[in-house]
Order: structure tokens, then C-alpha cells, then sequence
């Protein structure tokens, strides 16, 4: 059995973060993970607050560990669901897409555990000073909003940087994952693309078939020029929009090209228009199973290749 500070800080069995993957991570693969031992997070994206409340109702109805509610700060809903986990009292809150905070004496006046998201030291620094009860270094690998450091480069520096327990996120998607990332000195980890498949996720059945029939180089990285990086599988609609990027689209024409993409591909299962977000590690996702099989997956496989760790150590 694994366990690392992060299980003791949060009341969580195993060090495993399902990630809060916008139009995706909602009540059922959220308590679903939870159930399972680990972390699930509903993803707030760019819902309001009464669409929130309902999902946070709906999983404390299926469990009773503690689960988690990501904020995405470029929401236009992002103030009202701020308030919003403070009157539910949603035991932990992990941000993504911005800095935090603006919200987060509330939040740990409220006692919640704030756990944002970092694609660099600098913001792992500042929300330290701030109260964070933990960071998510998250590395270019992953699916959806990115930063530029890869995984591997950036767990350590984070961990070098912070006193507070670092989760890794970013290509990782088994056991030899999770075992790197203890390695990087990282507490635990977050998984968002082989939650895609699980059975408890309601993800449309055309993304669950994409990640399936993915490999190594499924994936691209569009929308670098201004700042809103976003990695997902090459499909009809990215290959557009990189082309529309490459001659010059402006800002406004790529974002008008943008909008509602992710639902289309999440909710719609629509493969030429969707914008499917997946991690470099898709290519690894192959078979659909329960959260829990996935949970117990990733931490026996670690256990196992931490036992062998020392092989080479003479
Ligand atoms: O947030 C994510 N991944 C996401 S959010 C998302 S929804 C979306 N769709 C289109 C455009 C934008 C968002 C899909 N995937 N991961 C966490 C993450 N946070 N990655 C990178 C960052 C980040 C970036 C800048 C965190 C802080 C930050 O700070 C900049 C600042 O404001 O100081």
C-alpha cells in the first residue's frame, strides 16, 4: 500500500487526482473516483452556480469521502462559483487557467483546502505565500489549457521551490507514471485522460473511441500565439484551426473559431467540429474500465515498480 502526506492532508486513501476536465469531470466520474479512494473533482468550467450546486447534491448522494470542485478562472462564472463552494462547504477546491488569488482568503476562511493548478514556479511561489494547501504541477503533456515545461522538468523545480506538497500532472497515465513522479519528489498525482474512458464518464462515446484508437503522436498543441494554448487530439477541427493560425488569424477570428468546441466534441461526440483536449499519454489508454479499477491500476503498478526501484543500485 502507498500512502504520502497528501492522503493524510485531504482524508483520501490513495494519492490519485482525477483531473477536472471541463464538459467532462462531472457528479458521476467525480464521486466515482472518491468512492474509489482517490480524488474526484467536478469541474466547474463555464457553468453557473445553480448547475454546480446540483452536481455537488448528486455526488454527495453517491459519496461521502472528500472530493474536489475545479475552478477554471477564466470562467465568466468564476466569482459566483467561488462563493458558491464556500456555502456548500466542498472540502477542497483545485484552480486552473489563472492565478487564484484574488479568492483565496475566502476559501481557506472557509477551511477549504485550495490546490491550484501551476505550469510554473513563479505562480507555485505565490500561492504558497498566499495559503495553498498544495500545488498541481502541470506539465505541457497534458490535455487542454497548457504551459510550456514538460512534466519531467517541472515537478522538481516546483518541488525545489515550495515547502508544500506538489501533485503531478501530465503523461501520466499508469503505474510507471506515478512511480516517476514520486520519484520527480512529487506527493501524488492527477490523471485526467484515462478518466476519459472510464465507465462512470459521461463523455460522449466518439471521444471515448478517439482515445482509444489514439498513439504517441495524436495529439497538437494550437492557439500558442496568444496565450491560450490548448493540447488535443488531431482531429478535422484542430487541423482548421492550426492552418487558420499559421496565416494569420487574429485573435478574435481564432476565438470565434473556438467557441463551443469542446462541447461539440465532449457532449455531441461531433469529430468535425469537436475539439477533443487529450494528453500526450492517450496513446497509452486502451481499454475502458471502472474509476476504481483505474485508481487501483495506477497505485499497484507503482507499487510494483517502486519494489524494483533499486535494481540497477549497486
Ligand atoms: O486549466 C487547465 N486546463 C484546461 S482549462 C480548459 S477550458 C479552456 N478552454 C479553452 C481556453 C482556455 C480554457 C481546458 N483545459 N489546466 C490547468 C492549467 N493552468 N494549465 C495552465 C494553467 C495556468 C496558466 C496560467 C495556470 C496559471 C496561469 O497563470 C497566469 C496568470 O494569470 O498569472
Amino acid at each position: 500500500m502507498i500512502k504520502t502526506p497528501i492522503c493524510d492532508l485531504l482524508g483520501i486513501e490513495k494519492p490519485v487526482f482525477q483531473g477536472g476536465m471541463a464538459w467532462i469531470a462531472d457528479a458521476s466520474l467525480a464521486s466515482a473516483v472518491s468512492e474509489a479512494g482517490g480524488l474526484g473533482i467536478i469541474s466547474a468550467m463555464n457553468a453557473n452556480a445553480e448547475w454546480l450546486r446540483g452536481q455537488i447534491q448528486e455526488l454527495r448522494s453517491k459519496t461521502d469521502k472528500p472530493f474536489g470542485v475545479n475552478i477554471m478562472l477564466q470562467s465568466p462564472f468564476a466569482d459566483e462559483v467561488a462563493q458558491l463552494v464556500v456555502d456548500e462547504k466542498v472540502p477542497v477546491v483545485v484552480t486552473g487557467a489563472g492565478d487564484p488569488r484574488k479568492y483565496m482568503k475566502q476559501w481557506i476562511a472557509a477551511d477549504i483546502k485550495v490546490i491550484p493548478v501551476v505550469a510554473q514556479v513563479a505562480l507555485a511561489r505565490m500561492v504558497e505565500r498566499a495559503g495553498a494547501t498544495a500545488v498541481v504541477a502541470e506539465g505541457g503533456e497534458s490535455g487542454g489549457h497548457v504551459g510550456e515545461t514538460t512534466t519531467m522538468a517541472l515537478v522538481p523545480q516546483v518541488v525545489d521551490a515550495v515547502k508544500i506538497p506538489v501533485i503531478a500532472a501530465g503523461g501520466i497515465a499508469d503505474g510507471r507514471g506515478v512511480a516517476a513522479a514520486f520519484m520527480l519528489g512529487a506527493v501524488g498525482v492527477q490523471v485526467g485522460t484515462r478518466f476519459l474512458v472510464a465507465t462512470e464518464c459521461n463523455v460522449s462515446d466518439e471521444y471515448k473511441q478517439r482515445i482509444l484508437k489514439a498513439n504517441d503522436i495524436s495529439t497538437i498543441v494550437t492557439g500558442r500565439k496568444y496565450g491560450g494554448a490548448v493540447r488535443c487530439l488531431k482531429t478535422p477541427f484542430s487541423r482548421r484551426f492550426a492552418k487558420a493560425e499559421r496565416e494569420g488569424a487574429s485573435q478574435d477570428e481564432l476565438n470565434a473559431m473556438g467557441a463551443g468546441s469542446l462541447r461539440k466534441a465532449a457532449v455531441d461526440g461531433n469529430y468535425e467540429e469537436g475539439s477533443f483536449m487529450a494528453g500526450q499519454i492517450a496513446g497509452m489508454v486502451k481499454e475502458p474500465q471502472t474509476a476504481a479499477q483505474i485508481v487501483d491500476d495506477l497505485m499497484s503498478g507503482a507499487e510494483e515498480v517502486l519494489k524494483g526501484a533499486t535494481k540497477w543500485v549497486k
